[in-house]
């Protein structure tokens, strides 16, 4: 479409939503339908989905009947029913003995109705409990080819996908954008299986060694006796288990940076983390990494922001994601590989390829694109999908094989275990979103919830009853089979690897490696984290880690919590540092950013243009107005000052100085002093006061430039553009906003 054309029916949609009526300027609409205000009451069919609410595909590619489909299974004709199809004739009453009498026993209705509610809740995960998901596609670029014959990586194959992504510590009704690590799960649904890809945004983990999960995950959780802090990781049993665990370093030193507080799941890195097994078609093994790049870069948020984003919009990150695909800003990454030689020893350039706690710099091993990741389609139903995927990573196609990796090992046991408490027993695999689109003919029987119904008597080899089917295939004929791989013959032992005793290195490189600026980040994270615990020895002892990663990191840090900076016992090695890891620098595409836009309501031609210009510039504009509902010649609000707060959006563009609307607070507490100019809405000066203070672009024509000199925003500075008109000042925004950020606001003192 073109974009005045999106733009214009993006507005009449949202007229039509607001006012019940197709907008006047809808060519062929009728003059006046009626508005939907009252409960219909004449029966119909079901509605169709909505426009967004497409229904995955999960038919298998030969039309195997893997179970009925969800659309069967709901939702058929126009009346209600009980589960059994029996047609209710009120289902807001109990059945009584007399209007004012005890509810009978006999109302099967009704018992029905509380039975099913009481029992809606599935336990949540016990890790990665909050998340969201959409689905997608994959498309291979075939650049794989040499290392791995996986199907869905060849040129030009496209894959359906689920990708599923989540915060680790919180629970599942918790806020977005807490510190935290972020899960990345793709399900790709290949024609030779389903692989799952299970991954993080942070491409190190905080142990080596799978045993020791349940203990990093209890300190990081919330304390058992009061159930607190929710989703944080600024308490002391966490930094308590960390500060005496020094293998997690690295990790923390990746959660404590603005890794670990993204914009968006558009703006997050992923990773494999393990290091995996790759098989060519000639059977030649290499082992390698994966990593996804963000087509929009990587961005985060400030702390601020992040804090401030928890209260107004704790779902800013699943909101985030079903907006962009609803507006078509469709996220995407580049899947890349970084490929090893399968040498005995597993190491490259002297890093353990098999320790967690370790990355390749992508300044050894670049990065190979072999594919590119588009979500393009957002869930019908949360519970169905989002909640209901079960990911695992012994999820494994033809080509892709798993290492020795102690961590990796142990997550080939937890994944599948654990479904049997979440999903309720062995066959969630039956579930719509795990459904594999190859086709399935398995031995597997019975069980809770077992929804196939099975033909034949021998579900067992070797059989003649049921003529030998179904029968083993070679490697030839896309059957996994195992890569032959020497094992050593050792001792048994509970014994890690020597290369495994250095925890300090990869920090110190990881902090090498940033900027001024996002060093200052780590450091202030830290501090707000430890400042946090209450035990004097927690925060000590974390110090005594920090001097190892680094002097200058130490005393930040001490300063802050007012302690002494202890000297290093054991100072890290320097390596170079990987430019790669900072996240700072270079440009990226503006789609799908959101502009907030501060419209005047008595001026319709001027926002209809800035909201045709933000469109055209690929980017999504949110009018933010005194109040909300049609604003006239087609437009309507989607915030209001009282909705809007600066954290949500990405710029602001404005052409008024709003007066302070009636819902407004008095400026009782004016002082003296204040910035001088016209009255302005308060709220109005808080949005540009806080986008100024986070670096965001601000524009400004007309009336707008006395707006921000009323609240005290220079119109000189470094990324706050003015002119005549928006024209003026748009392509400076979008220069802006493709470095994410105006960094030059940002002067860092901190020592490099
Ligand atoms: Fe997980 N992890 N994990 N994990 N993990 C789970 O599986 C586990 C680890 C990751 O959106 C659980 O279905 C163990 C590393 C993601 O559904 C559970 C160990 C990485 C998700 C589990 C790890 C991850 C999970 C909880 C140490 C990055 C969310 C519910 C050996 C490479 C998937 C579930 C989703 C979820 C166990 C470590 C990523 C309990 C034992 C390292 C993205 O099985």
């Amino acid at each position: 479409r073109k974009p005045a054309q999106v733009v214009k029916d993006a507005l009449e949609k949202a007229v039509e939503k607001v006012t019940g009526a197709a907008s006047p300027t809808a060519p062929g609409a009728p003059a006046s339908a009626p508005p939907d205000l009252v409960e219909p009451t004449e029966p119909r069919e079901p509605l169709p989905p909505k426009p967004d609410q497409g229904t995955p595909a999960h038919v298998t590619p030969t039309g195997a009947d893997t179970g009925a489909s969800p659309q069967l299974n709901s939702q058929q004709g126009a009346h209600l029913t009980t589960s059994q199809g029996l047609r209710l004739p009120d289902t807001d009453h109990s059945l009584k003995a007399g209007e004012r009498g005890p509810t009978l026993l006999q109302d099967h209705h009704l018992r029905e109705k509380i039975m099913h509610f009481d029992h809606e809740r599935i336990p949540e995960r016990v890790v990665h409990a909050r998340g969201a998901g959409a689905h997608g596609v994959f498309i291979g670029h075939g650049t794989a080819a040499a290392v791995c014959k996986a199907g869905f990586l060849q040129e030009g194959v496209r894959t359906p996908v689920f990708t599923r992504f989540s915060t680790v510590v919180g629970s599942r009704g918790s806020a977005d954008t807490v510190r935290d690590t972020r899960g990345f799960a793709t399900k790709f649904y290949t024609a030779e299986g389903t692989f799952d890809l299970v991954g993080n945004n942070i491409p190190v983990f905080f142990i080596q060694d799978g045993i020791k999960f349940p203990d990093v995950i209890h300190a990081a959780k919330p304390h058992p006796d009061r159930e607190i802090p929710q989703a944080q990781s600024a308490h002391d049993t966490f930094w308590d288990f960390v500060s005496l665990h020094t293998e997690a370093t690295h990790h923390v030193m990746w959660q404590m940076s603005d890794r670990a507080i993204p914009r968006s799941y558009r703006t997050m890195e992923g990773f494999g983390v393990h290091t995996f097994r790759l098989v060519n078609a000639e059977g030649g093994t290499s082992l390698a990494k994966f990593h996804w790049k963000p087509k929009a870069g990587v961005h985060s948020l400030l702390w601020e922001e992040a804090q401030l984003i928890n209260g107004v919009d704790p779902d800013f990150h699943r909101r985030d994601l079903y907006d962009s695909i609803e507006s078509g800003a469709y996220p995407q990454w580049e899947l890349g590989i970084q490929v090893f030689p399968d040498t005995p020893d597993q190491t490259f350039e002297g890093i353990d390829l098999l320790d967690s706690t370790k990355i390749v710099p992508e300044e050894l091993a670049p990065v190979t694109p072999v594919g590119t990741l588009v979500l393009n389609r957002n869930p019908t139903n949360f519970f169905a999908e989002s909640e209901q995927v079960a990911f695992h990573v012994g999820h494994l196609v033809p080509g892709i094989d798993v290492t020795d990796d102690p961590l990796l090992q142990a997550r080939l046991f937890s994944y599948l275990d654990t479904q049997l408490t979440r999903l309720g027993g062995p066959n969630f695999s039956q579930i719509p979103i795990n459904r594999p689109h190859a086709p399935v003919n398995d031995m597997l029987r019975d069980g809770f919830h077992q929804h196939a119904v099975h033909g034949g008597v021998a579900p067992y080899k070797p059989n003649t009853l049921d003529g030998g089917c179904p029968f083993t295939a070679g490697a030839d004929m896309s059957a996994f089979v195992e890569f032959p791989q020497v094992v050593e013959q050792g001792r048994k032992v509970r014994e890690a690897p020597a290369s495994y005793s250095d925890h300090y290195t990869q920090a110190r490189l990881f902090w090498r490696s940033l900027t001024a600026l996002e060093r200052e980040h780590v450091a202030r994270a830290f501090t707000f984290e430890l400042g946090k615990c209450y035990e004097q020895a927690i925060k000590e002892r974390q110090l005594k880690v920090l001097a190892n990663v680094d002097p200058v990191l130490c005393e930040q840090v001490a300063t802050g919590l007012g302690l002494p900076a202890p000297e290093a016992e054991n100072p890290a090695r320097d390596v170079a540092p990987s430019p790669a890891l900072s996240q700072i620098g270079g440009t990226w595409p503006v789609d799908g950013r959101l502009v907030g836009v501060v419209v005047d309501p008595a001026d319709h031609e001027g926002a209809r243009t800035v909201v045709a210009e933000v469109d055209a510039a690929g980017m999504v504009p949110l009018l933010i107005a005194p109040h909300g509902g049609p604003l006239g010649g087609g437009l309507v609000a989607q915030r209001t000052f009282l909705t809007a707060r600066s954290v949500e959006f990405d710029a602001i563009l404005l052409a008024t100085a709003p007066p302070p609307a009636p819902d407004a607070l008095p400026a009782r507490d004016a002082k003296a002093g204040a910035p001088s100019g016209p009255a302005v809405d308060p709220r109005v000066s808080l949005l540009l006061q806080e986008a100024f203070r986070h670096a965001k672009a601000i524009g400004a024509w007309g009336g707008g430039v006395a707006a921000l000199e009323a609240a005290g925003v220079p119109v000189d500075a470094v990324g706050v553009v003015t002119g005549d008109s928006p024209s003026a000042v748009l392509g400076s925004v979008v220069d802006l906003l493709g470095e994410h950020r105006v960094w030059d606001r940002f002067p860092s003192a901190l020592p490099i």
